[in-house]
């Protein structure tokens, strides 16, 4: 197999940092940029290459940054646009590149466009937002993700008029059917790229582009809505594709620069129209089929008491490896900070198993054929906190949520008990860097508790253990950086009925590995499927500290990983 359109973008390891939760340098509890930036040796250690960062622009803070009151400055807390241009100098001078977080689908209601947007129906700005005039009813229905009634139309006495947001009410949907408001973003992204950062991360930007005559939604799809999985009605007009295009042209053109769209909602088919190289859009997607799985889609996020299939997390996987086969190019993960520990989501955290199937994960996202977006702490096997009550959360999502099934006579404690399996904070808890009582995150109170565990999984205790978490996940971003058949190998799946153990092969001219990993806490009996040829019984990943291997059947021991070349 030859090797087309050789991109750096398809070359690194994207590790992505939670700022608010990384490092405190001055003791207020909350994660800043100097406390980034004091701990750059650190991510260079780890071997990857593009850090995204999520957002910094000043904001209320109502979505923890998700809603924007000043695209051109650093939230205060934070630091100051000095510490930014130290941190992106700092990861440069360490070949480390930077991506952006650029949320476009809405502002904070504090933004001064908003501000103005609402005063009046004439308001220059009136038209950067959507409203609904009251005098012609009721708005047709919309579901929001952050709001106590669950209803995106929020009434605006002010004007009369109910203004749109699929998210909180403090982040007002932005009119991008408005050519002046367009040219304001493409203006604030080329100001960004201009101070030398690497590209953007694009927050839900498959909702941008709306229906602007508001049809009214079947009732069977309305039912549908806790799938996280909207349909026209919410994204994807065609539209989208003439702003993302124009957006390309404006912005874009002639820089080298990554850009990676958030897509909930897009489905396989549609991948290509944002990412194919001939397309002039973007680089690369992310998904949300994998992180569907393993739900029952009766209740808000609500964790199938049987787990996952892994029959059905293969079938995904692959069919999202074949869209990518021959154009574009896929990106993969299995946490970030709007997802649960994906040790607690996709593997086991119980003490027993908790190491071993944490190196599983990360053997599987840097051995597949995409460019892997990897959540800050799961290189150590963090876990969900799994909070008990309400009062520990500080996420919007579940808060509302809560609050949601309060009003309806919902059923809250089955709504906690999912949360500690599904809730976003589970992700948000201090990064842990040693077992002092704060876990080195800060000499404060933190914003949110850290996790207990910390004592004895943290960054200090695995940098000295050579089979700790940590340090196989440096091998492995070796492993990957140093074999080019990781990166642009085919993938082959074997064995796709197989409900414990996911086979596959990357091969690339004469070069192959195949890796074989046992997704159970159990023993399995596996025969290496015929037409694979293993080099040698020497792994070249092995995530145990034995291997039994005997005329081609291994004893695989629970969550066991292995990578072997092929002959
Ligand atoms: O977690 C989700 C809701 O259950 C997702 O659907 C998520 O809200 C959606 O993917 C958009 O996420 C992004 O935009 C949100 C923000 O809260 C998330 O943190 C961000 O990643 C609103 O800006
Ligand atoms: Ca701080």
């Amino acid at each position: 197999m030859q090797i087309n359109n050789k991109e750096w973008w398809k070359e690194v390891v994207i590790y992505q940092v939670y700022p608010r939760s990384f490092k405190d340098s001055n003791g207020d509890g909350v994660g800043d940029l100097p406390g980034l930036i004091s701990k750059l040796d650190y991510i260079q250690s780890l071997g990857i290459g593009l850090v995204w960062l999520n957002p910094v622009y000043v904001s209320p803070n109502d979505d923890n940054g998700y809603d924007i009151s000043n695209y051109e400055s650093i939230q205060p807390e934070f630091g100051s646009i000095t510490d930014f241009n130290a941190l992106l100098a700092g990861l440069h001078a360490r070949g480390i590149r930077l991506l952006m977080d650029l949320v476009v689908n809405h502002t904070s209601d504090e933004h001064p466009w908003f501000v103005e947007s609402r005063k009046s129906r004439d308001n220059p700005f009136r038209d950067y937002y959507h409203w609904w005039p009251a005098e012609k009813g009721i708005p047709p229905e919309r579901f929001s993700f952050f709001d106590p009634n669950a209803d995106a139309w929020r009434y605006d006495v002010t004007t009369d008029s109910y203004y749109l947001h699929y998210f909180s009410a403090k982040q007002p949907d932005l009119n991008w059917e408005n050519p002046k408001l367009r040219q304001q973003i493409y203006q604030m992204m080329r100001f960004w790229l201009d101070m030398g950062i690497d590209g953007f991360r694009l927050d839900a930007v498959s909702y941008i582009a709306k229906d602007n005559s508001w049809p009214a939604i079947p009732a069977e799809e309305l039912k549908a809505k806790y799938k996280n999985d909207w349909s026209y009605f919410y994204a994807g007009t065609e539209n989208l594709h003439k702003y993302l295009n124009e957006m390309n042209r404006e912005v874009f053109k002639g820089r080298d620069i990554v850009t990676i769209a958030e897509t909930p909602g897009i489905d396989k088919e549609e991948a290509l129209l944002f990412v194919h190289q001939d397309r002039q859009e973007l680089h690369m997607l992310y998904h949300f089929k994998g992180m569907e799985l393993g739900y029952t889609h009766k209740a808000f996020k609500q964790p199938d008491p049987e787990g996952y299939k892994l029959t059905e997390f293969k079938k995904i996987y692959t069919e999202w490896n074949n869209v990518f086969e021959n154009e574009g190019w896929g990106t993969i993960y299995l946490g970030n900070h709007d997802q649960p520990r994906m040790l607690t989501r996709w593997g086991n955290d119980s003490p027993e198993f908790r190491l071993f199937s944490s190196k599983l994960l990360m053997t599987f996202l840097l051995t597949m054929r995409a460019t892997p977006i990897f959540y800050n702490g799961d290189e150590l096997g963090m876990a969900n906190i799994k909070f008990t009550t309400i009062g520990e959360y500080r996420d919007i999502e579940t808060l509302h949520m809560h609050q949601y099934l309060l009003n309806t006579s919902g059923n809250t404690e089955q709504f906690l008990r999912d949360q500690q399996i599904s809730g976003r904070d589970n992700a948000r808890t201090p990064m842990q860097w040693d077992a002092t009582p704060n876990a080195g995150f800060t000499t404060g109170e933190p914003w949110i508790k850290v996790n207990p565990d910390h004592v004895y999984i943290n960054a200090e205790a695995q940098d000295a253990d050579e089979n700790s978490p940590l340090n196989y996940f440096r091998k492995l971003t070796r492993l990957r950086n140093e074999h080019e058949v990781l990166i642009y190998g085919k993938y082959t799946l074997y064995d796709a009925h197989h409900e414990q153990v996911y086979c596959y092969t990357r091969s690339l001219d004469k070069l192959g590995v195949v890796v074989i990993l046992n997704f159970s806490s159990e023993l399995v009996h596996y025969t290496i499927p015929a037409p694979i040829q293993i080099r040698n019984d020497d792994p070249l990943i092995n995530n145990h500290t034995t291997l039994q291997l005997e005329d081609h059947t291994l004893v695989l021991l629970p969550w066991q990983s292995l990578m072997f070349s092929l002959l």
